[in-house]
């Protein structure tokens, strides 16, 4: 299969290691491509913006609650949310109230299931360094304790890294585990074939998946969305929403102007010079929620006609091969965005939803957000923006110095998180503590210069602090 010696390397280390032929397959493609001098960038002239879409409020569709006991809810939670300076899955973060979002996936499974009478199907997708923990914490749910490995964990692969001047497969003498990597949530596709479960679940009567991200607790299954994609029977569903000035990281929906086919644009795919193209939001004004829905079947039919794979376009990190050590050999990490599958199924479709449905954490900026009382809780444990927001986030920009990292917003929010739901715009530079019951109003900006850490007493605050 492999086409060069680097490549047979790779092979022959990920055999070793028992991955699965489907990751195999699709990791050699893309090392064939990355080997090739492919970056996987998308360029603004090759695009135009993605435009007509359907609302979903304005959507008709009857409710089929019938159609639950064919759908499956899967929660991405391979990531370990080294972005923010843990080394555990990210959805082991307390969220709100002593709930981490592994409580309030349970909880919001838990209500639906109750609510319609049905056994609506669960899964998480784990990776390597995932799945530990995750399966220990949630133990404390029955209903997902037993045969957890069959029923709920769908295990992602891992891939080696391969070296930035060679192509092969990096070493590294710290620790083994230091040669793999997670493929990218685009993995999912190959994790359900390799493993057998996407055969599995269809012969079982499965035929709709609802994927999320776990960082996502707008995220939860909607009736009108999955009867739509029955009714209109397409393959694919993205959610997406109107962006907003939060949006950076992730990825916008666009058309390809050869094909007239969607497509999604993550910022790792966006060339240096289009970063202003793909930032202003009113030229690309969806932006993808990672939120979709897979019809199985077609999943199925289009890895089979296609090598047992979906050819997604590769993204190519560069990064070093010890993550803490960074003389250690440059390597290339190489991943999937499981959106770009939008352009892998005949009948794929993008929806525009409400805010209510994403409310990501990918910063200290938005845990503050969602922590704050600017988002509530629903009845069926949803966190959604408060109504007097109107849809619009607060903009929080603490300072990176001091609370890039977990450890320093913890400092930061001992005492008290701040009441945001009137504020517009937040800047924090320097060092800070919240006492309790701090209100912020309108736009604030704190600004301490002195090295040490200051306090802002309890009180309203609007301007320059
Ligand atoms: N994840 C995995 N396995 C991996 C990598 C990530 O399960 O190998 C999970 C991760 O735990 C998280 C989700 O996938 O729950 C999203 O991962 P993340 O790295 O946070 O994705 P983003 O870079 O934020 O981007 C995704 C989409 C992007 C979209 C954005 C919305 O790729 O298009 O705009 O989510 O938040």
């Amino acid at each position: 299969m492999a086409s060069t010696t680097a490549a047979a390397a790779c092979e022959a280390k990920m055999k070793a290691a028992g991955v699965s032929l489907a990751c195999i397959t699709s990791f050699l493609s893309q090392h064939a491509a990355v080997s090739s001098g492919a970056t996987g960038n998308i360029a603004e002239a090759s695009i135009r913006p993605a435009a007509d879409l359907e609302y979903l409020q304005k959507i008709e569709v009857a409710e089929k609650p019938e159609l639950l006991q064919s759908t499956v809810v899967l929660k991405l939670n391979g990531g370990l949310g080294t972005g923010m300076g843990l080394d555990k899955a990210k959805s082991l973060l307390e969220v709100k109230n002593g709930d981490n979002f592994l409580d309030f996936i349970a909880k919001q499974i838990l209500y639906f299931r109750e609510q319609y009478k049905s056994n609506l199907k669960f899964m998480l997708m784990n990776s390597f360094s995932t799945n530990v923990d995750t399966k220990e914490y949630l133990s404390k749910y029955d209903t997902f304790r037993e045969n957890f490995e069959e029923d709920v964990e769908l295990l992602q692969n891992k891939v080696p890294k391969i070296r930035q001047d060679t192509f092969e497969p990096a070493s590294c003498a710290v620790s083994e585990e230091n040669e793999w990597v997670p493929p990218g949530h685009g993995d999912l596709y190959a994790a359900l074939y390799g493993s057998g479960k996407l055969d599995r679940l269809i012969d079982a009567g499965y035929k709709y998946m609802f994927v999320s991200n776990s960082d996502n607790l707008g995220a939860t299954m909607d009736l009108r969305i999955l009867s739509h994609m029955q009714e209109k029977s397409l393959d694919f569903i993205m959610e997406v929403c109107e962006r907003t000035e939060s949006d950076k990281k992730g990825g916008h929906l666009a058309q390809d102007i050869a094909t007239g086919k969607l497509l999604l644009r993550e910022s790792a795919q966006c060339p240096k010079e289009d970063e202003g193209d793909f930032q202003n939001i009113s030229k690309h004004r969806y932006f993808n929620t990672n939120n979709l829905w897979i019809n199985l079947p077609s999943l199925k039919a289009a890895m089979e006609a296609n090598n047992g794979m979906l050819s997604l376009p590769v993204i190519r990190n560069s990064k070093t091969v010890n993550p803490t050590d960074s003389s250690s050999t440059k390597v290339f990490q190489l991943e999937t965005a499981m959106g770009t599958a939008i352009t892998s199924f005949a009948n794929a479709s993008a929806i525009v939803v409400p805010r209510t449905r994403f409310a990501p954490v990918k910063t200290c900026n938005d845990l503050l957000s969602l922590r704050s009382d600017a988002y509530v809780i629903t009845e069926d444990y949803r966190l959604v923006l408060a109504e007097s927001r109107q849809g619009n986030p607060p903009v929080v920009a603490l300072d990176d110095k001091h609370y890039k990292f977990v450890a320093g917003f913890n400092t930061l929010v001992e005492k008290g998180v701040p009441s945001l739901i009137a504020c517009n715009r937040l800047k924090v530079t320097g060092s800070v503590q919240f006492d309790a019951n701090v209100v912020l109003e309108g736009d604030v900006n704190i600004t301490n210069t002195s090295t040490d850490t200051r306090s802002i007493a309890s009180g309203t605050y609007t301007g320059d602090v």
